[in-house]
């Protein structure tokens, strides 16, 4: 039996009638509170205070869980699973700066805390690592695969994406050497032209059918099977598509794009074709790219079938800067009036994006991350107001995937006068983005082992039936340029306002409230 209770919830224990601990579950009964505004008939705001009551319920075995990408053989597929090899097996290389040791920096989960209070005595904080909060899978734990549209086995891939150090690769190699991804599909009108001289390992077929849905889904049956393990979360860390268009009776429904596929409709994409899969046998499907994989019709079926999606783009840099800066400078009351951001790189990644249709579907991810922030200020901003905001991104092959991201911002204060600030951000890009799949990966297993019901108040009886969170997983906004949310519900872009919700559905399902950095204790005595 693969599947074995966890051990490593038990860092904390919560110490309330609203919390229940069994082998298999914990149960905490959660009042949440939140503030219902409208307008009397004079204009003036009238705020009500509102709770509901929610039973949470976690379950405590941890599944093994399987990894798969698709894009397995990029710079982020590559560098993601050697990252990971590396921490396996507690790995350290030489560098000229000295040895260096396997870490999961970069990740929320594996690398941040959480306060989980107060010690009355010392009235010292005590913080716990964000991985404890609830019994989270160990990425260590993870078993790694995929399928690339290049054959190329992990090993030659990793030195073709040319990121880790050679001492690092010189030890993974013969692991890696055995991971040789699935073939794919490839439908070359959506990616760049450029990537064809790397599609070998393909899939029949040169646009979306039936046959291409059943060979992914056997393709995640064979992989879990032939693992022995219980769940796989799927990602798509595969290059940068256009966007489909959406065309009405083609992409619009869950049954029209189903139809769609059937008959071979050119405007269903590889990365969709990806989704439906994934969602017909209950894989948790990531977007890690900027297209619109999620078409109306692919939101639709996952709906239909309470499986899980996310997206779009993983946020790693520029924009990750750009959505706390922005949060700061506009809750400051600093009117920010433009921002322009500059990218070049030289990796695969900068290559196929050097083509128009696929920068496109990436300018508008980066380009979307401060309305949010702006519309909310209506004391800076008019209505439609916003401040101007450019995005360029050129390849650049001899600074490889050492990304460049300048950016400048340019603000109005205080009686007309103004403030600029510029940032200047080198890294690679693909270190910043495989702790997010890693990220993506553990929360989205998470996720579909927390179940909920309302009630309207505590004297209602417990009769309702525990359900799952929407199948469009909000909560891993922090991880995402773009993120999806359920139909008709806002999107959140502050990454501090992303991070806690986050962190308090993580505390509500342990009985928690709410981080709170009032600190009245360290301010009423
Ligand atoms: P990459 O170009 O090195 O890797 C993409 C891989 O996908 C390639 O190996 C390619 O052969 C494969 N591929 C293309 N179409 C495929 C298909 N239909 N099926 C299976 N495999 C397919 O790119 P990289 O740097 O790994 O980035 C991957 C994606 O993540 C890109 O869309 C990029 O824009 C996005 N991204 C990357 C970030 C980063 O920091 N590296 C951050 C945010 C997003
Ligand atoms: C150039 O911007 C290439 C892109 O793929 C980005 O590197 C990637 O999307 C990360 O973007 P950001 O804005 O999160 O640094």
């Amino acid at each position: 039996n693969s599947t074995t209770p966890t051990t490593n919830d038990s860092t904390f224990t919560v110490n309330s009638p609203n919390v229940t601990y069994t082998n298999n579950e914990i149960l905490s009964k959660y009042t949440y509170r939140t503030t219902s505004v409208a307008q009397d008939p004079n204009g003036k705001y009238v705020a009500t205070p509102q709770e509901t009551l929610y039973d949470f319920k976690v379950d405590r075995k941890v599944p093994k869980t399987g990894m798969m990408l698709v894009g397995w053989g990029g710079n982020n597929g590559t560098t993601v699973t050697a990252g990971i090899i590396a921490n396996r097996r507690g790995l350290v290389w030489e560098t000229r700066e000295g040895p260096r040791t396997a870490n999961y920096y970069g990740s929320v989960v594996m690398g941040s805390t959480m306060k989980l209070g107060t010690e009355p005595k010392t009235m010292k904080e005590v913080n716990i690592p964000f991985h404890d909060v609830l019994p989270m899978v160990h990425p260590n734990d993870l078993v790694i695969g995929g399928w690339d549209i290049s054959g190329m086995n992990l090993a030659e891939a990793m030195n073709r994406a040319a990121v880790l150090e050679p001492t690092l690769k010189e030890q993974v190699k013969k692991e890696m050497t055995q991971m040789v991804p699935l073939p794919s599909i490839y439908y070359p009108d959506f990616i760049a032209a450029n990537q064809e001289d790397r599609a070998d390992n393909l899939i029949d077929g040169s646009k979306a059918c039936v046959a291409h849905v059943e060979k992914i889904r056997q393709d995640i049956r064979d992989f879990k099977s032939q693992n022995n393990v219980d769940k796989v979360i799927v990602q798509w860390t595969a290059n940068t598509e256009r966007y489909a268009d959406l065309v009405p009776g083609v992409n619009d429904t869950a049954d029209n794009l189903l139809k769609a596929i059937e008959k071979g409709h050119e405007e269903v994409s590889p990365s969709t074709v990806f989704a439906v899969a994934c969602i017909l046998e209950d894989a948790p499907f990531i977007n890690g790219s900027p297209q619109n994989t999620f078409v109306p019709g692919a939101i639709e079926l996952a709906e239909k079938h309470g499986a899980f999606i996310g997206g779009d783009d993983f946020k790693s840099g520029q924009t990750k800067m750009k959505s706390a800066l922005v949060d700061f400078l506009i809750s400051a009351g600093i009117k920010l009036t433009s921002i322009a951001s500059y990218n070049h790189l030289g990796n695969n990644d900068g290559k196929n994006l050097s083509s128009q249709r696929q920068f496109r579907s990436k300018e508008i991810s980066k380009s979307s991350v401060v309305d949010d922030m702006v519309e909310a200020n209506n004391v800076l901003y008019k209505p439609g107001e916003h401040p101007d905001h450019t995005v360029v991104i050129k390849y650049m092959p001899a600074v490889g995937d050492n990304k460049r991201a300048l950016d400048e911002y340019y603000a109005e204060i205080f009686m007309g006068g103004h403030q600029t600030i510029s940032i200047f951000n080198v890294c690679e890009d693909s270190l910043l983005a495989s702790p997010l799949i890693i990220d993506l990966v553990l929360l989205a297993e998470m996720m579909t082992r927390i179940q909920w019901r309302a009630r309207a108040n505590s004297a209602e009886a417990e009769s309702a039936e525990f359900k799952g969170f929407h199948s469009v997983l909000s909560i891993l906004s922090y991880m995402l340029k773009a993120p999806l949310t359920p139909p008709g519900t806002p999107v959140i872009n502050s990454l501090a306002k992303q991070r806690a919700a986050l962190t308090n559905i993580f505390r509500a399902c342990v009985g928690l409230e709410p981080e709170s950095d009032m600190t009245l204790e360290h301010k009423l005595f």
